[in-house]
């Protein structure tokens, strides 16, 4: 049996449209990454073109035991899913003991709904992100602070607001993806943030991705560890730059990897909290 396996599971409708981003974008052409829709709607399950789509009806045990099978040969367990809706309340939790129960490194990438969602979903977000206690790294992005920050530039829908947030989950998982390659173990990070950012030079690149929107600069001089990539150019002005932001004991993990591409991409993945 493959035990080598990455699955990116998508729970909920948010979850699966962030997982069918990623499909999009090449993500399955990786080296052992497969995918799970976990959903209760059938059409967005069928829009994700996930191989495994698991269709969330009322007979829980029976869907509970197919998820349960599909991630047996997994090694990384990638949970994607918007906080706040009723599958996530329900699924999280079994996929999170499913996975450990495996031994394989659980990950999460999840959003908290905005406040306009009103008091029901906030609830349900509490009790979610409180079961991601339980996972060796989450990544929660704060999708109100781009909305915020959108809402500055130009009127935006919220479903628009959900494409940027999709964009930014689906490279969060390349980022993480190609960081873990680097590696033989999972990362695991407790809570943990991530920036990316685009230059010309890998230090334009690298102060791009300080300033992205859901880095949270204070939180990054508190880091604990820290793992930066950059695909090219001289990466010594762009190392002193970030030196002079993360605590000075702070663990840096600093990679450069000569990729062809127009633009320099550097990448920031920290720990906030360690577990
Ligand atoms: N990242 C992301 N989040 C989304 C998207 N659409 C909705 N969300 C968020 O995800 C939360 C959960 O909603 P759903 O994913 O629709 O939940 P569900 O479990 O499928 O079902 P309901 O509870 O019936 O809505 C919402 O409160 C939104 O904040 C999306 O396309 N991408
Ligand atoms: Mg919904």
């Amino acid at each position: 049996m493959d035990t080598d396996k990455i699955k990116i599971v998508g729970v909920g409708e948010g979850g699966v449209r962030a997982v069918a981003k990623m499909i999009a974008e090449g993500v399955g052409r990786r080296k052992n990454v497969d995918f799970v829709a976990v959903g209760k709607d059938e059409n967005i399950l069928l829009t994700s073109a996930t191989k495994n789509n698991i269709f969330l009806n009322r007979d829980a045990p029976t869907i509970y035991k197919r998820i349960s099978a599909n991630l047996r040969d997994a090694k990384v367990v990638i949970i994607v899913a918007g906080l706040g809706g009723s599958a996530a309340v329900g699924a999280l939790p079994r996929i999170i003991s499913f996975a450990k129960n495996n031994n394989a490194a659980t990950i999460a990438f999840a959003n908290l709904p905005f406040i306009l969602e009103g008091v029901e979903r906030k609830k349900k977000a509490e009790y979610s992100l409180n079961c991601l206690r339980d996972v060796d790294t989450a990544f929660i992005i704060p999708t109100e602070k781009f909305f915020l920050f959108r809402l500055y530039q130009k009127e935006i829908s919220v479903g628009e607001l959900f494409d940027v947030a999709n964009e930014i989950f689906s490279m969060g998982v390349k980022i993480f993806l190609d960081m873990t390659a680097d590696k033989n173990e999972p990362l695991k990070l407790g809570e943990a943030a991530f920036g990316y950012g685009f230059g010309a030079t890998a230090l334009e690149a690298m102060k791009n991705a300080v300033k992205f929107p859901s880095l949270d600069t204070d939180e990054l001089s508190r880091a604990t560890k820290i793992f930066v990539r950059v695909t090219g150019g001289n990466d010594t002005p762009a190392k002193n730059f970030i030196k002079k932001i993360i605590p000075p004991d702070a663990k840096l993990s600093w990679h450069v990897d000569n990729a062809h591409g127009e633009k320099i991409l550097a990448s920031i993945v920290f720990s906030k909290k360690e577990v």
